[in-house]
Order: C-alpha cells, then sequence, then structure tokens
C-alpha cells in the first residue's frame, strides 16, 4: 500500500476514535450505572462496548469498504489491509468509571502495523504512531523513558483469566525477584502507550488479543522501545503473551519473561 493511502487511513483513525470516544466519554459522565455482561471471569462486556464496536464498522465500511476488519466484539478474518480495533480497552475500569480506559485502533498492511491510535477519552489524551513517522501524544512527540536499570523500572503486569493464575503468580514473583516494581492497571492499550510516553518503563502480560495490543505496540516502537513478536504463530487471530519495554531493560525484562523479540523493533 503506497504512503498516500496509509496517511489517509492514519488521519481518519484519529478522527473516529475522537468520535468514539466521545461516545464512551458519554456513558462514563452520565449519572446511571454502566451495565456491564460477564463474557468470563474480570471479562466484561458494556453497552458502551457494542455501541462503539457498531459506530467504527459503520464509518470504516463507509471509508474503506475494501479494507478488512477485526474487532474485540464483532471479531472478523486476516486480510491484507486490516483494521484491528478495540472499542473500549480497560472495560472492567470504565464499567467502574476509572480513568484508565481507551479506544484502539491500529492498521495493519501486509503483515506489519503502520498506524496506530490510543485515545483516552477522559483525560483527552490522543497517543498516534505511525510506522516510520515517531509517535506523539496530543501532537507532541513522545519517547520512552531513559530507565537507568532495573531498580529504577516500573513495569504494568497485566492479568486476566486467559492462563492460569498459577503462572501469573510465578511471572510476579519474578518480576520481584529481580528487583522491578510493578502494577496491574488494566488496560494494555494504555499500559503501552504510557511505556512510550515515558511514565512507565515496561508492560508484560501472559496472553492477549491483537486488538488489545497492536496500536499500543506501535507506539512503543516508534517512541523508541522494543516489542516482542506478538504477530509471530498466528497472533494476529490467536493472540499471544506480550512484552514491551524501554532500552536499558530488555534483557532483564526478558529474563522476567523469554519470548521473542520483533526483529526490527531493536532501539534506534
Ligand atoms: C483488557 C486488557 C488488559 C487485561 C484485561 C482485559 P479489555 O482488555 O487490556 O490488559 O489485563 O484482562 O483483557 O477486555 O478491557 O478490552
Amino acid at each position: 500500500m503506497n504512503s498516500l493511502d496509509i496517511a489517509r487511513r492514519h488521519a481518519f483513525a484519529q478522527e473516529i476514535a475522537r468520535e468514539a470516544g466521545g461516545i464512551a466519554r458519554r456513558y462514563f459522565h452520565s449519572g446511571d450505572r454502566i451495565q456491564a455482561t460477564e463474557k468470563g471471569a474480570h471479562d466484561l462486556v458494556t453497552q458502551a462496548d457494542l455501541e462503539i464496536d457498531r459506530f467504527l464498522i459503520e464509518r470504516l465500511r463507509q471509508a474503506f469498504p475494501e479494507d478488512g476488519i477485526l474487532t474485540e466484539e464483532s471479531g472478523g478474518s486476516a486480510a491484507p489491509n486490516l483494521w484491528v480495533i478495540d472499542p473500549i480497552d480497560g472495560t472492567t475500569n470504565f464499567a467502574r468509571r476509572i480513568p484508565h480506559f481507551a479506544v484502539s485502533i491500529a492498521f495493519h498492511a501486509e503483515g506489519r502495523t503502520e498506524s496506530g491510535v490510543v485515545y483516552n477519552p477522559v483525560l483527552d489524551e490522543m497517543f498516534v504512531a505511525r510506522r516510520g513517522f515517531g509517535a506523539t501524544c496530543n501532537g507532541q512527540p513522545i519517547r520512552v523513558r531513559p530507565t537507568r536499570g532495573v531498580t529504577d523500572a516500573l513495569i504494568d503486569a497485566g492479568y486476566s483469566s486467559k492462563r492460569p493464575l498459577a503462572d501469573y503468580v510465578a511471572l510476579v514473583g519474578r518480576l520481584l525477584e529481580s528487583d522491578f516494581a510493578f502494577v496491574q492497571n488494566g488496560s494494555a492499550a494504555i499500559g503501552l502507550a504510557q511505556v512510550a510516553c515515558g511514565r512507565i518503563d515496561g508492560y508484560c502480560e501472559l496472553f492477549l488479543h491483537s486488538w488489545d495490543v497492536l496500536a499500543g505496540l506501535l507506539l512503543v516502537e516508534e517512541a523508541g522501545g522494543w516489542v516482542s513478536d506478538f504477530t509471530a504463530r498466528d497472533g494476529l487471530l490467536q493472540g499471544n503473551a506480550v512484552l514491551a519495554g524501554t532500552p536499558a531493560i530488555r534483557e532483564p525484562l526478558q529474563g522476567v519473561l523469554p519470548i521473542a523479540i520483533a526483529a526490527g523493533a531493536l532501539p534506534r
């Protein structure tokens, strides 16, 4: 796909992310209780997730009918030019009115992510990355943190019931034994955006879907960090473990979760 076609999609992704964020903000600030349905343990879906999912699919079908679409709530299949979308990443936070969730939109063309947008509508933070063009937050360039070492590093270690609890407890144990500090904030998209803008130093989770992470992983790469090879072994459709961080902690963090690093993602 040529650069102009990617640029059109990149601009459109920001436009519809902001509109979709407006829908989430309406629910978030309404006085009503946010109704949530359990898809599994600690795995929720709300009316807002479904409304935003429909809204984004409709807008994309009108603008780029030739492209494929894969979303958390509607699913989808692989396509050479594919939109990968999480209408609300961090639904548990959203349902509890914790302002730590985002609309996540990635455009994946010919096997690699070319555009990533992560929008937190309550904090009005628009994180944007285009491959080869760097990463920004609300238009300002962002870079990963110049971490001094593990004892200076804060990692967001995401948890979901999609992997055995014992594996997560062991992961956290290895983090602490390696002298990392950790948090578990409940949104992979925001966690990766926070690595990209230097608020935290790394992100790890044993299993996630592509809609949770593709946009965030491009943010980290374009902000000078490194990321795991998420789409290896059909991760695009089957999901995968994820790891990302700043240059200074690559080896110790890889020691904690030894998964393959994306070839082109080693820091510049
Ligand atoms: C969430 C992820 C988070 C994970 C949660 C959940 P959702 O995505 O962003 O990292 O720990 O279990 O999967 O379901 O809110 O889109």
